[in-house]
């Protein structure tokens, strides 16, 4: 699978994001909560330098809730600030705002003892898609920033005020230019943070997908599709979902790129269920030895 990818517009992204950090006080960095590993972006490591920062792990609603349990746990031991959420949900922005605050009020703090009173800025950062503006937006109470369901809906500089005095700098979700580790680059395909059409086989996508499942999810596999995935094949499965499915042309032959897409599909809609691939460092062992061998990461 070929996704060695960086287009102009990211690094231009991250100038913009080097050339503003001196500006801000805090960081909100978004994690997809299905992917939370996969989401660390090496080049993020420079912008953050030695700001407070906080990770905010969304889509807890498509997520695995015992895996994201494992994550917060392991934020917690290293000391590192970290809120879970589900931006599209309104009720969820006191609980966001609540952990900025703190984040936020030390530094109030130490400039009103100087007599200062200006906003506490904050920059907003992650991969593509992970839900940085719909997070912003559910901040502000109203659409203030463009969100979509596909990477590069973002694209300029977005300052967004809040009546608390906190200042939100929206910011074009960025990657890095060489994928080390494949399975880090399927896994931000399959939650859409790199965009299908630069993948060059979509088939090995899904049967990516389809294998991952098959590993870690092999119930909710066989629930959604009505089939039995032990010692099968992933692309012996995708053919048995392609034909329960009906997606088969003239001939009988199987359409692999409306099955393919019909399963990637499935998944970031959340209708195979809740997932979440990547476990904290860790907690690899744990998870490995509660399941038998059953997972991996
Ligand atoms: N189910 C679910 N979808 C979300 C959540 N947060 C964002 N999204 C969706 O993810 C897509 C990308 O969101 P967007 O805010 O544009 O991502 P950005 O590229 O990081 O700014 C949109 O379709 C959002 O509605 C969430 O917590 N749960
Ligand atoms: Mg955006």
């Amino acid at each position: 699978m070929n996704i060695q990818w960086f287009p102009g517009h990211m690094t231009k992204a991250l100038r913009m994001m080097e050339a503003n950090v001196g500006i801000v006080d805090i960081v909100g960095y978004v994690l997809d909560a299905r992917a939370p590993m996969s989401c660390f972006n090496p080049s993020f490591e420079k912008i953050i330098g030695n700001k407070p920062c906080l990770f905010i792990l969304n889509k807890c609603d498509l997520a695995d809730k015992s895996k994201v349990d494992l994550w917060c746990n392991y934020f917690a031991q290293s000391g590192i600030k970290y809120v879970k959420v589900t931006a599209t949900a309104s009720a969820e922005a006191s609980k966001i705002t609540s952990a900025f605050g703190e984040i936020a009020k030390g530094l109030k703090d130490k400039l009103r003892a100087k007599g200062v009173y200006k906003p506490v800025r904050c920059l907003i950062l992650g991969v593509p898609n992970c839900g940085k503006s719909t997070l912003i937006n559910c901040l502000a109470g109203r659409k203030s920033v463009v969100t979509g369901d596909r990477p590069g809906v973002t694209k300029g500089k977005q300052w967004v005020r809040l009546q608390n005095g906190l200042e939100l700098l929206d910011t074009p979700g960025t990657l890095w230019p060489k994928f080390e580790d494949e399975k880090v680059a399927s896994r931000l395909c399959f939650v859409g943070s790199i965009k299908d059409d630069i993948v060059e086989d979509i088939y090995a996508l899904s049967l990516l997908l389809v294998e991952e499942l098959q590993t870690q999810y092999p119930k909710l596999l066989e629930e959604r599709y009505k089939l039995q995935v032990e010692n099968k094949q992933p692309d012996v499965l995708f053919e048995e979902i392609a034909k329960k499915r009906g997606y088969v042309v003239r001939g009988g032959e199987i359409d692999y790129e409306r099955t393919a897409k019909a399963i990637l599909d499935d998944f970031r809609k959340g209708k195979i269920g809740k997932v979440t691939f990547d476990v904290p460092p860790q907690a690899h062992l744990k998870v490995k030895n509660s399941t038998k061998g059953e997972q991996s990461c």
